[in-house]
Formats: structure tokens, C-alpha cells, sequence
């Protein structure tokens, strides 16, 4: 596999992984959403036990308001993660 087709399966791995714990993996639910942001991004939400935070992240992953977040949903939200840490990458080696 080349490289961006095994980042692409990780994506989907990891989507999974969290998204299987209440039984429907096809869908993360807040539980979830919130326990995967703590293992994959423990410095993304700073204060991890700020409830308010993880309402404020789900409800804007949530695009279509049916209060789960599915792959599609999610792929956004790493898609836009990515475009910020390209962002950062580009500032740190234009230096
Ligand atoms: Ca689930
Ligand atoms: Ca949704």
C-alpha cells in the first residue's frame, strides 16, 4: 500500500475503534466522540474534562443534527485538523 492509502485505512481504523463501542460502529455518539478526542488529541481540547468543549466540538461535527457523528462527519473534521497543522508545518519550515 502506498503511503497515503495506509493513512487513509488508519483514518478508518480509528473511526471504527471508538465508533464500535456502543454496539453501531457506524456512527460516533458523544461518549465516543469524547473518549476519542482524549486518546488521539490529548492536547486538542486543553481542558479534557470541560464538558461545555466537547459539546461545542460535537455540535459542530454534527452536520446534519442527528446527534451522532458519522465517517463522513468526521473525515471533515480531520480534513480541517490537517489544514491547520499544514498551515502551522508551512509557517515552521518557511523560517
Ligand atoms: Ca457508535
Ligand atoms: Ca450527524
Amino acid at each position: 500500500m502506498s503511503q497515503l492509502e495506509t493513512a487513509m485505512g488508519m483514518i478508518i481504523a480509528v473511526f471504527d475503534n471508538y465508533a464500535k463501542a456502543d454496539g453501531n460502529r457506524q456512527t460516533l455518539t458523544k461518549a465516543e466522540l469524547k473518549t476519542l478526542l482524549e486518546n488521539e488529541f490529548p492536547n486538542f481540547l486543553a481542558s479534557g474534562k470541560d464538558k461545555d468543549a466537547i459539546d461545542t466540538v460535537f455540535k459542530n461535527l454534527d452536520e446534519n443534527g442527528d446527534s451522532e457523528v458519522d465517517f463522513k462527519e468526521f473525515v471533515i473534521f480531520v480534513a480541517a485538523l490537517t489544514c491547520c497543522c499544514h498551515k502551522y508545518f508551512e509557517q515552521i519550515t518557511a523560517k
